[in-house]
C-alpha cells in the first residue's frame, strides 16, 4: 500500500492515547511508548490531511484504578457491572500533566479530540463504545458526517485502546487498518497462554482488519 493510495477525502488517521501517562516515566508505561511520536508525526505531515486523536481521561477514584478496590492490585481483573475489567495503576487523571497529549505530537491536522473513560463507573478502551459495549462516544456519527470510509489507527496501546477501537471501527462499517510501527502494546499474560498482544492480533485479523507499516504509507 503506497502513500499515493491514501485518499485524504475519505481516509482519516486516528491517533490513540498518545499521552505521557502511557510512556516511560508515566503512570502506566508502555515499553517504547514514546517511540510512536516521531512515526505518527511523519504520517501527520505526509499522506493524511485529516486526523482525530483520543485522550484517556479518568476522574480520580475511577473504577479501572486498582486503588479504588481495597486489596486489589494493578493488572488483576474484577467483575464490573458490564463484565470483566482489568485493573490499572492510577493513570490519565483528568487535568494532570501526563494526561495531556504528548507535547511533541504534531497537532496541526488533528481536528477532533475524543476524551473517553470520564464516567467513574465505566472504563472505555475504545474510542467508539465504552467498555459496557453500549454507551457511545459519538465518533462514528462524526466520521460519517465527515465522509470518512477508511480509518487508519495508531498509538497506544496496541492490545487495548487501539485494538478495541479497531474492533468497533469494523462494527460501525469502516475499512480498518492498523499502522503497526506507529503502535506499542502492553502485552499482559493470559491464563490461556500467550499475551494480550497475540490475542488482539488474532481477533483483529479475524475481523478483517489489515496491518501495515508507516513505510508502506510513506513510500
Ligand atoms: C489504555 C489501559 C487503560 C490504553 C488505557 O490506552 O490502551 N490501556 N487505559
Ligand atoms: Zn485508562
Amino acid at each position: 500500500m503506497a502513500g499515493n493510495m491514501i485518499d485524504p477525502a475519505t481516509d482519516m488517521l486516528g491517533v490513540v492515547d498518545v499521552q505521557p501517562t502511557f510512556m516511560p516515566g508515566g503512570e502506566l508505561p508502555v515499553v517504547e511508548g514514546d517511540a510512536v511520536v516521531p512515526v505518527i508525526n511523519r504520517l501527520l505531515a505526509g499522506p493524511f490531511l485529516h486526523a482525530f486523536a483520543t485522550q484517556d481521561w479518568h476522574p480520580r477514584g475511577h473504577l479501572s484504578f486498582a486503588s479504588s478496590h481495597p486489596g486489589r492490585k494493578p493488572f488483576e481483573s474484577i467483575e464490573a457491572s458490564y463484565g470483566p475489567q482489568t485493573l490499572w495503576p492510577d493513570h490519565a487523571v483528568q487535568g494532570s500533566a501526563n494526561a495531556a497529549l504528548h507535547r511533541d505530537l504534531d497537532q496541526r491536522r488533528i481536528e477532533l479530540i475524543v476524551r473517553k473513560g470520564f464516567r467513574r463507573e465505566i472504563d472505555s478502551y475504545s474510542t467508539f463504545l465504552e467498555n459496557d459495549r453500549r454507551t457511545g462516544t459519538g465518533l462514528d456519527a462524526w466520521l460519517k458526517a465527515r465522509g470518512v470510509t477508511r480509518l487508519f489507527l495508531c498509538g497506544l496501546a496496541t492490545d487495548f485502546c487501539v485494538a478495541w477501537s479497531a474492533e468497533n471501527a469494523v462494527h460501525f462499517g469502516f475499512t480498518t487498518i492498523v499502522v503497526e510501527d506507529a503502535c506499542r502494546g502492553i502485552g499482559l499474560p493470559l491464563p490461556s497462554g500467550g499475551t494480550t498482544m497475540d490475542a488482539a492480533r488474532t481477533r483483529l485479523e479475524g475481523l478483517g482488519v489489515r496491518f501495515v507499516t508507516s513505510h508502506d504509507l510513506l513510500a
